[in-house]
């Protein structure tokens, strides 16, 4: 084809110019070469090092433009779109007439350049200039640009958003071009792929509080687009506030220089590590800048070679995926080249016969250099039909601080090729995607006392009553006998009894909402709690009225017989129930027992973190609304009673009544008790580790206490009975052994109420120790 145009074009040449044999075909260069902050001149400088070079090659061809000899003559636009509108003008202004601009460059710069351009009908190859805005074709109908419009960035990132299947995500830029029209595109495609922006910030300097906001909103997965001058202070927010690690997928735009977190920044706080660290496993979306195949290009060589011959010309190394624009901005002059050759056929006049604003000149050559196709050394280049570059765009992932390729996406056809295995992309996140939202899983762990300690409670509490049982049965049996009858066996009946009882309410406190449910939980909530109750109150009150038995006979003997028959006793027992049901019945009336079920989150592990879940023990217990009301007026209570037995089991600590040969048993029966209750009603309140620690320790303290009580209540008896002892008829004061006049025959015990009002008589002339 060429050869064919060359002859065409040479002979029309040849006849316009006689003897000469090349035109000057100028060029118009826009570059930013010496721009501020310092990264946009590296792109300026390495476009028009790769323009010389294909301008070279273009006039050292000879199938190329073989009448033209191409001629750049640049400016330095600083990267400043004011400076380049500037020295824009100068090109038009100064002869001679430029037929093409190339470069500007920045997104910003050609936006201003390109529509001035485009008024003076100047088709312009810019040799960057993403800016998803450049893509209007009203605005800039002669823009062509060497990079795919960054819009098409968002098209890779919704192709990996949808590859994970992610429907949540969240979008952060700099307010600036590129950037506010890439995220308009990732918006845009968002909502027509049924993706939810679940948060949607910009910032314009400082991005601290917009990442505050992406945290506060819980995005998990952020598409965001800002320049390298703006990266350390992202990721150093993001650092600060956590949002970085295994639960995020951070996707940039992948133009930063390599080591970028290396670079020291005033007002950034991070130091590279803490920067390193929150950028670890970020996502790039990069042009691919240099061709991957070695095969033969435009420049008759192939992109390694290239890249080895460009080296030295622009000053450092180039890497087949390195930034710069050296090989793409080396195409773009290529393209206009071609551009311009193809175009002369089409024209029917010289190429230098343009004048600004001829709109035919312009049309044809911007249809011409649209249709090239061609083997660049960028890769295979062409233009879309809205003048942006079509092609391969890179996936890159920053892996311990160095950016590689992970994958390529096509942007024609829409799919991403991986260069590994998914999975391993997400080796910061455990091999799993992130998920695009809190999907934390959590796992209830009903609270329940393990059965092995159930078991062990529920036999020893078996053996407690068979224990108790016996006693009983030992009491009838042994009924005639002196001893026992002396020692009230029916109030001792009646404490056994009380024993029985918390023994049962004991087992049933290891029954859990595990076992039963939840109707049957909170029947049984209410026996036991009646149960312990009573069972106290019972058993307690046993050792309580035989105590104060004692005690009324030892302290009132000087003033007054006293009879105190068992029946007495029991009243006194009646008494003290009746309090009970006082408390308990306005307590199931009004405010009757419940299941509640309470949860208590327990701290992640780092293991729980890696595995999405998290853990919250159900706590199943029993209580109403005004339960610590009704327990403490209990608790008092019962402290009362206690605490009154335990004085009167103190003020009888030297006596020994015959008749009542127990009651030092009974007083360290109600010691024992004491120091009981002083352990285990705090242990029981306070719920000091898991269910089953309490139950063992409350229910563990429960049969100690009560069966020390049962058998002090009972062996001393049992040993006496078998050892055939004569009953003691001596009354014996603060230690002393003083006098026993009146010992009953031991054939004849003497009934209880004989004791009872004779023992006092006996002791009468001895009281006075006591008195
Ligand atoms: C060719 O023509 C141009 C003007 O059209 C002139 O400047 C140049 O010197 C000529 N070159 C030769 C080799 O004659
Ligand atoms: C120009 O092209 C010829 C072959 O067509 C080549 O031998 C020569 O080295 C080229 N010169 C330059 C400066 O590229
Ligand atoms: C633009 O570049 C040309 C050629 O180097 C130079 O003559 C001209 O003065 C420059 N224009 C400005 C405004 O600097
Ligand atoms: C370029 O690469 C060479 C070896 O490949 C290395 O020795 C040199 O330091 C590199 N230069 C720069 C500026 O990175
Ligand atoms: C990807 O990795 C997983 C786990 O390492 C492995 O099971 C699977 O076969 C791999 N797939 C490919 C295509 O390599
Ligand atoms: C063959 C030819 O004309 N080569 C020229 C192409 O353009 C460059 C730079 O403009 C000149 O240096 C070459 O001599």
């Amino acid at each position: 084809m060429y050869p064919f145009l060359f002859l065409l074009a040479g002979a029309a040449a040849f006849g316009l110019t006689g003897a000469n044999q090349t035109r000057p075909l100028y060029i118009g260069g826009l570059f930013p070469l010496s721009e501020e902050d310092g990264w946009s001149r590296y792109f300026g400088w390495a476009s028009l090092k790769a323009t010389e070079r294909a301008i070279a090659d273009i006039n050292n061809s000879s199938e190329v433009l073989p009448d033209y000899e191409v001629v750049l003559i640049y400016n330095d636009t600083e990267g400043d779109k004011v400076t380049a509108l500037n020295m824009l003008y100068d090109h038009i202004y100064t002869p001679p007439v430029k037929v093409a601009l190339m470069g500007s460059v920045l997104s910003s710069v050609t936006e201003s350049v390109g529509e001035v351009a485009s008024r003076w009908k100047l088709v312009e190859v810019s040799t960057a200039g993403s800016s998803p805005v450049l893509s209007d074709r009203v605005r800039y109908p002669y823009i062509y640009r060497v990079l795919t419009s960054a819009a098409g960035f968002s098209h890779a990132e919704m192709a990996i958003i949808h590859r994970f299947g992610w429907i949540k995500i969240a979008t952060l830029h700099e307010t600036v071009e590129p950037h506010v029209g890439t995220t308009i595109e990732m918006q845009r495609l968002a909502e027509s792929n049924n993706v939810n922006v679940i948060a949607a910030e910009s910032f314009l300097s400082n991005p601290y509080d917009a990442v505050q906001r992406l945290k506060d909103k819980d995005a998990r997965i952020i598409a965001a687009n800002f320049y390298e001058g703006r990266v350390r202070k992202v990721f150093c927010s993001a650092y600060r506030l956590g949002l970085y690690g295994p639960r995020y997928v951070w996707m940039l735009p992948g133009y930063y220089a390599d080591g970028w977190w290396k670079v020291p920044e005033e007002g950034v706080t991070c130091t590279p590590e803490e920067l390193k660290k929150a950028s670890e496993g970020y996502l790039t979306i990069m042009w691919s800048q240099f061709g991957r195949e070695e095969v033969n290009t435009i420049a008759g060589i192939t992109p390694a070679e290239y890249r080895r011959q460009m080296e030295p010309v622009v000053g450092w190394n180039l890497s087949v995926s390195g930034r710069g624009l050296t090989a793409t901005a080396y195409d773009g002059m290529w393209a206009l080249a071609l551009g311009l050759h193809d175009a002369q056929q089409e024209l029917g006049r010289p190429l230098d016969s343009f004048a600004y604003g001829d709109k035919e000149y312009a049309d044809i050559v911007s249809r011409n250099v649209q249709s090239q196709k061609f083997q660049g050394v960028s890769g295979p280049f062409g233009f879309s039909e809205l003048g942006d570059r079509v092609g391969t765009l890179l996936i890159e992932q920053n892996k311990n601080g160095v950016e590689e390729v992970i994958g390529t996406y096509d942007i024609d056809n829409n799919v991403i090729s991986w260069l590994l295995n998914t999975s391993d992309i997400w080796y910061y996140a455990g091999g799993k995607a992130p998920f695009d939202s809190d999907n934390t899983e959590t796992q209830e762990l009903l609270q329940s006392t393990p059965i092995a300690i159930l078991v062990t409670v529920w036999v020893l509490c078996g053996l407690g009553t068979i224990f108790a049982i016996s006693f009983i049965a030992f009491n009838v049996w042994k009924r005639q006998n002196r001893q026992v009858k002396m020692s009230s066996p029916n109030v001792n009946n009646l404490i056994s009894v009380g024993i029985i009882l918390a023994y049962l309410c004991v087992a049933l406190m290891g029954v859990d909402r595990s076992l039963v449910e939840d109707k049957a939980f909170q029947i049984l909530c209410t026996v036991r709690s009646w149960g312990l109750a009573l069972a106290f109150t019972i058993a307690f009150g046993g050792m309580f009225t035989k105590m104060w038995r004692v005690y009324s006979i030892v302290i009132h003997n000087k003033t007054k017989r006293k009879v105190i028959k068992d029946h007495h006793l029991f009243i006194i027992i009646g008494v003290l129930l009746l309090v009970d049901l006082a408390i308990l019945i306005p307590w199931q009336i009004s405010d009757p027992m419940q299941v509640v079920t309470e949860k208590v989150a327990v701290p992640q592990t780092d293991e729980d973190v890696a595995l999405y879940r998290k853990f919250v023990e159900l706590h199943v217990k029993c209580t109403s609304t005004y339960d610590t009301i009704w327990t403490m007026a209990l608790i008092i209570y019962k402290a009362f009673v206690v605490v009154f037995g335990a004085f009167l089991a103190w003020s009888t600590r030297n006596v020994n009544v015959p008749g009542l040969n127990d009651s030092y048993y009974v007083g360290l029966s109600i010691y024992n008790t004491v120091i009981c209750c002083v352990v285990v009603v705090p242990l029981s309140i306070l719920n000091v580790s898991s269910m089953g620690v309490t139950y063992a320790l409350v229910a563990g303290f429960l049969l100690l206490c009560t069966t020390m009580s049962l058998c002090m209540l009972f062996i001393p008896k049992i040993i006496a009975v078998f050892r055939k002892n004569a009953v003691s008829d001596q009354v014996n004061f603060t230690g002393n052994r003083v006098g026993a006049s009146s010992r009953p025959n031991p054939g004849e015990p003497p009934s209880q109420q004989a004791l009872c009002s004779t023992i006092p008589t006996d002791s009468k002339g001895n009281s006075s120790a006591t008195g």
